[in-house]
């Protein structure tokens, strides 16, 4: 298929608004741009900007993403824990009491003992840098991040099988002339509205397909359209995955010459799903077998007609016990049609969070270096100890992944003292109960937010922080294209950049290596620390990017314009060849009982981000997203005694949450779904569970064995 020129995207044109700040949203991972005008917080506006990506458009959180700059909640000063109470101090004496606890708590338990935990709603800067003050200032292994719960599975699976994990390893237009796209577990309607301008082709060509247990938006969409929805039971994917193949190879719609040339280990994944006839599959996952020949024929149709064909996975198919494995089967179902690495097709992941690409790459992970390096690997060590002027025996080895450092915390040998950059975890972590034990049981919490999140809530030390609009920084999207944040206001007084809090508590706590707290001397840092790695940023200047230029990583000296798709020439692998591995279908780690009948899922609804720390401060949004709700088919609310509009519990095995009963007729029976977004009583995680995949450490937030029953 010829390749349409990659669009530049200006990412400096304030030209349709002379006074403006081009920038980009504060929210997603499809980083939609946007200019602000006006003089301070209390007048600025939003105006959706042309980019590749969001060509003009904005979901209503981009719209209304100037409010939190000047909600009556926001955090101005420090504040510290006095009898048992949250009360305002200086920064002078809340950094003293950081710094004397992080002193403390290495004297008494050992480095390890001080953790940290981050976001992929950091700038690059600000995620490389606490990554550096992690193993450098607080010499601390234990390190980890939220992106462990959102893109770990994907990027597990894409490095096993291509080599490397970049989300999408083609530019989001390429997507936009394609007749068939296969969506995996993915709601893109609701969670990255203006990426659906990309599917109106397959959509309008009947090729658009999607795979979830409910009818979303997008689902609706692709029916609408005259595609497919392949409304599968939760955790049952690989099973799908592996009928797919199964067809596609049976039915002769696989690409031996491709198979051939540029895959190795066919015959292990084949001999797997071989067993999994289509017949098989209908009763394990509830997609009727015609449905998976057609899925089959219409990717293979669009391939073979050069049309473009693509394969896009997100959280539904890959927050799983089991995720990696599954994510790998879709990637074999891809190379089997030869899709990977050719132009107009290819298999990619719809990463999440702003930052969630960039925050993945530059060592706030806990077995990670800058570029994408692994912290086991001497040479990446070597390289990195020396941009930071240490010795390499100096640097810490890999810590505990998310869930297990959470875990930990206050235990015997676990971290006694965190620092939070970034996250909610009492809202969004799994088991979160259970979290907010472990995290109450610590010596010392510090929490740093621009809102009271319940996280912030619950620590011994606040620290106000900058947002978005208030500071210059970088963030890599969900096609690893590196943006500018640009500063459009200023912050209030009393709010200080983690640039700067981290110089200050290093220096407080004796650390003789400067950390710098200007964004732009932090990203040379980070070029020459990524240089030669995976991810590698060292032709990427801040000059290159205010001019305007559209630069994906890898770019180097050797790929100075850098590569805006890989896998043309070769994948990541030693060979060249992307790899099949062979996996097999598990299913959710907990199964159901007479006890527990149904399976709880859980996700995300339009209006509210993630935790709902900054949405739900929003009134426009609060007020359209309305309560914490679950959806039910009737006949299962009627099972449980529960009608349309009134509030139920849903019980786990760990918990109880209440939700108002929002009845669906396209549910599936077995299944209910509630949204993460809200706190308190209304928590979904009180219900989740940690069973963790082995390879990514991904806890299974989309699927665990619940019942619903009046509330009293
Ligand atoms: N409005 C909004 N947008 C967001 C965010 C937000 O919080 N709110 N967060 C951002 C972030 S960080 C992320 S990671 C992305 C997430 O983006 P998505 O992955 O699109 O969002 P989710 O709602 O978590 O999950 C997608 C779908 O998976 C389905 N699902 C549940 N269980 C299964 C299963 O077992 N198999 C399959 N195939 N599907 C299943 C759910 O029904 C849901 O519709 O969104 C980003 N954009
Ligand atoms: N049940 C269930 N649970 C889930 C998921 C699910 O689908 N189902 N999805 C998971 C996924 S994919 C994700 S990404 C996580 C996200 O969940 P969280 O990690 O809780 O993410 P946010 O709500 O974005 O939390 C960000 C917090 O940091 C603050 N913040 C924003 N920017 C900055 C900054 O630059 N610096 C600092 N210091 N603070 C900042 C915000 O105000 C907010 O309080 O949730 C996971 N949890
Ligand atoms: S889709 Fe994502 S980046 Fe675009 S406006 Fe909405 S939240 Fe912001
Ligand atoms: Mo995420």
């Amino acid at each position: 298929m010829p390749l349409s020129p990659v669009p530049a995207g200006r990412d400096v044109g304030a030209s349709d608004h002379p006074t403006g700040v081009a920038t980009h949203c504060a929210y997603c991972g499809l980083q939609c741009a946007m200019t602000l005008t006006g003089a301070n917080a209390a007048e600025l506006t939003v105006t959706p900007r042309r980019f590749p990506t969001n060509r003009g458009g904005l979901c209503q959180k981009g719209w209304t993403s100037a409010e939190l700059l000047r909600t009556p909640h926001r955090l101005t000063r420090p504040l510290v824990r006095r009898d048992g109470e949250l009360v305002p101090t200086s920064w002078e004496d809340a950094l003293d009491r950081v710094a004397d606890g992080i002193v403390r708590t290495r004297a008494a338990y050992g480095d390890d003992a001080v953790a940290v935990f981050g976001g992929g709603g950091l700038t690059n800067e600000k995620a490389y840098q606490l990554g550096r003050f992690a193993r450098v200032a607080l010499r601390t292994s234990q390190i980890d991040y939220n992106g462990r719960w959102c893109m770990s599975s994907a990027a597990a699976a894409g490095i096993r099988c291509f080599g490397i994990d970049r989300g999408l390893p083609f530019p989001v237009t390429d997507i936009g002339s394609a007749h068939a796209v296969l969506l995996l577990g993915a709601n893109p309607a609701e969670t990255m509205p203006p990426f659906l301008s990309h599917l109106v082709p397959a959509a309008d060509h009947a090729g658009l397909m999607v795979a979830d247990p409910r009818l979303t938006p997008t689902a609706a969409k692709a029916l609408d359209g005259g595609g497919l929805h392949l409304q599968l039971r939760p955790g049952t994917d690989a099973a799908l995955a592996l009928g797919l193949i199964h067809v596609a190879v049976t039915e002769g719609y696989a690409d031996r010459a491709y198979i051939a040339g540029r895959t190795t280990g066919f015959e292990d994944i084949w001999a797997i799903a071989a067993q999994w006839l289509p017949e098989r599959v209908e009763r394990v996952t509830g997609v009727a077998t015609a449905t998976l020949r057609e899925t089959v024929r219409t990717l293979a149709r669009a391939r073979d007609t050069e049309r473009g064909a693509y394969l896009l996975s997100a959280r539904g198919t890959e927050q799983h016990a089991t995720g990696t494995d599954t994510v790998t089967a879709f990637i074999a179902l891809a190379l089997v049609l030869g899709l990977p690495g050719n132009p107009g097709t290819g298999f990619g992941t719809l990463t999440g969070q702003g930052n969630g690409q960039g925050g993945r790459e530059h060592g706030q992970k806990a077995d990670q270096l800058p570029g994408y390096r692994r912290i086991d690997d001497p040479a990446a060590r070597a390289h990195v100890a020396a941009v930071w002027g240490i010795d390499p025996e100096d640097l810490p080895g890999p810590g505990r992944s998310a869930f297990e450092l959470l875990d930990a915390l206050g235990t015997d040998g676990g971290p006694r003292a965190l620092l939070v950059h970034g996250s909610n975890p009492v809202v969004s972590a799994p088991e979160a109960g259970r979290v907010t034990e472990r995290l109450r049981a610590l010596d010392l919490l510090v929490v740093s937010d621009f809102v009271l999140s319940e996280t912030a809530a619950i620590a011994d030390v606040v620290l106000p922080v900058l947002q978005w609009a208030e500071e210059e920084g970088t963030l890599t999207n969900l096609e690893g294209r590196v943006l500018r944040r640009r500063r459009a206001v200023s912050p209030p007084p009393g709010c200080r950049s983690e640039l700067e809090i981290w110089a200050e508590l290093a220096s407080r706590i004796g650390c003789s290596t400067a950390f710098s707290t200007d964004p732009r001397e932090v990203f040379d840092e980070l070029r020459r620390a990524t240089a030669g790695g995976p991810a590698d940023y060292s032709a990427i200047t801040w000059e290159r990017l205010d001019a305007g230029e559209s630069l994906h990583w890898p770019c180097s000296a050797e790929r100075p314009s850098g590569t805006p798709r890989l896998f043309l020439d070769g994948f990541a692998t030693p060979d060249g060849r992307a790899r099949f591995v062979p996996v097999e279908h598990a299913g959710p780690a907990e199964v159901d009982d007479p006890d527990y009948p149904l399976v709880g899922t859980t996700g995300r609804v339009l209006q509210h981000y993630q935790s709902g720390a900054q949405t739900r401060l929003v009134d426009e949004l609060a007020s359209a997203a309305g309560e914490m709700f679950v959806q039910v088919h009737p006949e299962t609310a009627a099972r449980a005694g529960v009608g349309d509009s009134e509030i139920a519990a849903v019980v786990s095995r760990r918990g109880r949450t209440l939700a108002t009963v929002r009845l669906d007729e396209a549910m599936r029976p077995d299944v209910v779904f509630l949204p993460f977004h809200w706190a308190g009583d209304g928590r979904a995680n009180s219900l989740t569970h940690a069973a963790l995949d082995p390879t990514s450490r991904m806890p299974e937030f989309k699927a665990c064995a619940v019942r619903l029953e009046a509330a009293r």
